[in-house]
């Protein structure tokens, strides 16, 4: 049994999910303990913040997405060693969190609020934050976020995209990103080819 332990929702994506594939990118073993939604509520309150991902290692326990996947990065190498390279990484991961924050702020609105807030991010703090993600990625060599490779960075960033183009968000444009940052698609597709990642859905049965 190994003594990493992620809690996180039952679903490819989200916070957890950068931790899931870099574990699995690092071959890391870990337990994947994923909460049903329905079980939720019963679980909520053994969480440090009432929220997940949570990291379970050396007897410990760790909250905090980015925290939990710069402390994953560290070990599988996904996290540069030069100073300014892991600014690079953190300032690409927090604006993902300010982004998520956001949204997760709508989930469970009544839908004609929901409608409005979705329509202003749409409108105002979606595109900002896209377009200067993708002024940083071009900034830094148009591939990767950070030291010229696949970093957490890179994971995080990604996963973010994948949910913006999903078309599970209700009133959120599945062509937004590709209208306002065409280079944050190319890096989409470029992270999600990945061999280790091709391989880590592919053997979950998930189609890209
Ligand atoms: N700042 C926290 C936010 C965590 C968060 O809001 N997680 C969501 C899932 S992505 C959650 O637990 N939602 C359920 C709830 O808040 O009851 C982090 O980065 O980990």
């Amino acid at each position: 049994m190994s003594d990493l332990k992620l809690t996180y929702f039952d679903f490819h994506g989200g916070r957890g999910e950068p931790v899931r594939l870099a574990l699995s990118m690092g071959a890391v073993p870990f337990e994947d303990d994923r909460i049903a939604i329905a079980d939720w509520p019963e679980r909520k309150d053994t969480t440090p913040f009432g929220a997940v991902p949570v990291l379970q290692a050396e007897g410990k326990t760790l909250a905090q997405s980015n925290a939990i996947s710069r402390y994953v990065a560290k070990l599988t190498g996904l996290y540069p060693s030069d100073f300014w390279q892991a600014a690079l990484c953190d300032e690409a991961m927090d604006a993902v969190e300010d982004l998520l924050q956001q949204i997760g702020a709508t989930l469970f609105l009544p839908d004609e609020e929901k409608k409005e807030r979705r329509e202003a991010l749409v409108e105002g703090m979606f595109p900002l934050f896209l377009k200067q993600l993708g002024k940083n990625l071009s900034d830094n060599g148009g591939r990767y976020f950070a030291d010229d490779r696949l970093t957490i960075a890179d994971l995080k960033v990604a996963m973010l995209v994948r949910q913006l183009t999903s078309g599970m968000l209700d009133y959120v444009p599945t062509n937004l990103v590709e209208e306002v940052a065409p280079e944050l698609m190319e890096h989409f597709q470029r992270v999600m080819n990945d061999p280790s990642i091709r391989g880590y859905y592919a053997k979950r049965g998930v189609e890209l």
